[in-house]
């Protein structure tokens, strides 16, 4: 079953048509709605009218993560507050989240590109589905949710945590779809194992798994032992949240809405496009959104297009797995965590020299950070009473600018070491199988 048919198997003329189209409306749209973007172009010497077709996007700006933070909150929204209907935010760098906000419109695009990515995965309306993505600021509760909403399916809003009473549900409201981490689906595995139940208890036959990477081992471990079908599902908060691109049955590479979401695959060093096919940072032009549009968003993403037919009779371009990213962004838990954030709270604090440590790993399909950190040598004492109370200070601190726990350890003056070239500040132990 395909969602919409007019969209998802446009002809390719056809669709650069549309994008074409599109692009030109909206880059009047930001020049004159959007000072950030008036300057840019201005700098470049660039006037809406230079963008004919889809193939000038090469001469518009670039935008990353710092512009949105060095406008923050709402330097880059396009639409007046009085159109403005939800906010999102996701993690910054350190300091500032990046706050997007959206019109009744992107509400409505992004109801469509999630239940066309349901439908693709085999959801119907006869299904029950569980949405195990947070809810709340980031995106992928609420995005699921009203995508399955909009499909007509039954949604449940789990959202995360009680891994068990949320393993009975599936039981007994008979959940046949679920919308999570890839590593809370295996979390989920090793629960019903615990609980000594079995897949064949469950009814669950399919599950919309992202906002972090995986593998194909992955897929086939969670396929196994919870009895399901797994599809790849993807998004960032920045250009609209889960649903920017999704697999079909075939399970190879994942179709972009491209009639919203214009990619592009460029060289991270020399900011070049490159050709399909070839691996570099993913970039993003959102075509049609009202709230916060944005020119050539650097996802930092690294990935491949195809632009090879498909056997499901879609013709949009798809994208291969994330492989990589071309910052330090760590995802734990489904949560971008930024090395420099933890510098900053440390740096902050008086009793703390800047050595620190990240360690990450996964203990029973569970991601876990651990922060090591060195305390000042006049700071550092025998007074147990003293240092656990400094350890929750750093805990809690940490806490609230992650939104994730970190096990801290304090650790004694000179004992992390120290690196001759650029600071070492992440250890990865997490196999991704
Ligand atoms: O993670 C949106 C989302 C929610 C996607 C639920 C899918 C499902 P952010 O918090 O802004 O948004 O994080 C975006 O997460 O740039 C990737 O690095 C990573 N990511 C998201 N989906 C995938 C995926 C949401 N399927 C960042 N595979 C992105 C690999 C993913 N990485």
């Amino acid at each position: 079953m395909i969602w919409n048919p007019n969209k998802e198997c446009m002809g390719r003329e056809q669709m650069r048509a549309l994008q074409s189209k599109r692009l030109q409306k909206l880059v009047q749209y930001v020049y004159h709605n959007v000072p950030f973007y008036r300057h840019k172009m201005q700098a470049m010497d660039v006037a809406p009218e230079d963008i004919k077709s889809i193939d000038d996007i090469v001469k518009l700006p670039f935008t990353t993560k710092q512009d949105l933070r060095d406008n923050y909150p709402y330097g880059l929204q396009a639409a007046p507050p009085s159109e403005i209907v939800r906010v999102h935010a996701s993690s910054g760098t350190t300091g500032n989240p990046t706050i997007v906000g959206y019109t009744r419109k992107d509400l409505a695009v992004w109801s469509e590109v999630m239940a066309r990515a349901l439908t693709a995965y085999g959801v119907t309306r006869d299904d029950t589905f569980s949405v195990s993505y947070g809810y709340g600021l980031f995106t992928g509760g609420l995005g699921a949710h009203y995508g399955v909403e909009n499909l007509g399916a039954t949604v449940i809003p789990t959202s995360t945590g009680n891994t068990e009473k949320h393993i009975r549900l599936i039981r007994d409201l008979k959940i046949s779809g679920i919308a999570c981490t890839p590593s809370y689906a295996l979390y989920l595995a090793e629960t019903l194992d615990k609980m000594g139940l079995k897949k064949e208890d469950l009814g669950l036959r399919v599950g919309a798994f992202g906002a972090e990477p995986w593998t194909e081992n992955m897929r086939h471990e969670i396929e196994q032992r919870l009895g399901i079908k797994g599809f790849n599902l993807y998004g960032l908060s920045e250009i609209m949240g889960p649903g920017v691109s999704y697999e079909c049955q075939e399970q190879n590479g994942s179709h972009i809405n491209e009639d919203h979401f214009y990619p592009e695959i460029i060289n991270p060093e020399t900011l070049e496009q490159l050709p399909n096919g070839e691996q570099g940072e993913l970039v993003f032009t959102t075509l049609t959104k009202e709230g916060m549009p944005l020119l050539r968003y650097r996802t930092k993403d690294l990935c491949t297009l195809h632009d090879e037919v498909c056997a499901c009779g879609r013709t949009s371009i798809k994208m291969g797995r994330i492989v990589g990213r071309s910052d330090d962004m760590l995802i734990i838990r489904g949560i971008n965590v930024f090395p420099s954030q933890v510098e900053s709270v440390i740096l902050e604090m008086q009793e703390f020299e800047p050595q620190y440590m990240l360690v990450v790993d996964r203990v029973n399909n569970l991601d876990t950070l651990q922060v090591q950190v060195e305390v000042r040598r006049e700071q550092f004492s025998d007074d147990i009473g003293r240092m656990l109370a400094m350890k929750k200070r750093l805990a809690d601190r940490l806490k609230s600018v992650l939104s994730i726990s970190a096990d801290v350890r304090l650790m004694e003056p000179g004992s992390i070491e120290r690196s001759q070239g650029k600071g070492k500040h992440v250890i990865d132990n997490r196999q991704l199988k």
